[in-house]
């Protein structure tokens, strides 16, 4: 007679989930209680994901897990490209030299001024020192925040650590665009359908048209059809976002569509900034978006 005895550890089984999930949404709120505390100290998420609503998003640190990021560059000029050096420390204080690709790449740097204007996504070349080095050039004057995306061989997912780089000079702050459903760049209007809903992941659609004309032959660029990076407005927290399956398997469009699956930890609004490639010219379009 074990059913009832089953039944009954099962039963108490979903008590704990409940008071476990009670005590997250608790904390989620400025009521938290001191018991319940050390389930949200920052860089403590849960390593389950259960709790995705306090996990701190990226970009937010220049430290994380062990890593920090070390940028070797004190400033960036408006004038010429100089280069932006920078170091990624392990946990034993050494330059990380060894790094697994992500998207053919071991390290995206994104460079974008505060005010969200200016977006750069580059690929600097990694020294056997562990120096990376890229040229940039900031294309006006302000403060700007450098991301650096990137997974160590000894860690088992992907990080970003970010930090701020000043271009001197007289800065006139831009206000974030209106939210809007199309954007365009030389010649091409991408129009997004979807809606960002905070902690869910929700499904976007990009349709990219040329001159009035849907594009159905998007190249793969670094391994997706598609790149988009959302940054939260306010304190840029950093999303990086893919469509689904990998270019040539059958499970993803080469266009006009573009489907993300996107989840944004908070309401707000963000920026999106879409990378795609056609006719081996790789455009960025950049559109307002509000969640919640
Ligand atoms: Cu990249």
């Amino acid at each position: 007679m074990r059913t009832p005895l089953r039944l009954g550890l099962f039963g108490l089984g979903l008590v704990a989930i409940f008071a476990a999930s009670f005590g997250a949404g608790t904390l989620a709120g400025p009521t938290a209680t001191a018991e319940g505390d050390h389930e949200m100290s920052p860089g403590h998420a849960d390593p389950t994901g259960g709790h995705a609503a306090v996990e701190l998003p990226g970009g937010l640190q220049i430290a994380e897990d062990g890593y920090r990021l070390e940028l070797l560059t004190q400033s960036l000029s408006t004038d010429a490209a100089t280069p932006l050096r920078l170091r990624v420390l392990g946990p034993d204080g050494s330059p990380v030299t060894a790094y697994t690709p992500t998207h053919d790449k071991d390290l995206h740097l994104i460079v974008v001024r505060r005010d969200l204007t200016g977006y750069q996504h580059v690929h600097p070349n990694l020294g056997a020192d562990g120096v990376w080095e890229v040229p940039v050039r900031a294309p006006a004057a302000g403060q700007y925040r450098v991301f650096a995306d990137f997974q160590p061989r000894d860690r088992d997912r992907a990080l970003t650590l970010g930090a701020d780089l000043p271009a001197a000079g007289h800065y006139e702050p831009v206000r974030l665009p209106a939210p809007s459903s199309t954007a365009s760049a030389d010649g091409y209007t991408v129009t997004v359908d979807g809606e960002l809903v905070p902690g869910t992941s929700s499904t976007l659609t990009l349709t990219v048209a040329r001159d009035g004309v849907p594009v159905s032959d998007l190249q793969p660029y670094l391994a997706a059809f598609g790149h988009l990076v959302a940054l939260r407005d306010g304190d840029l927290a950093y999303l990086h976002v893919h469509p689904d399956g990998h270019p040539g398997d059958g499970h993803t469009s080469s266009g006009p569509e573009i489907v993300f699956h996107v989840e944004v930890p908070t309401a707000g609004s963000y920026r999106l900034f879409l990378d795609f490639q056609h006719q081996d010219v790789v455009r960025t379009v950049a559109f307002t978006a509000v969640a919640g």
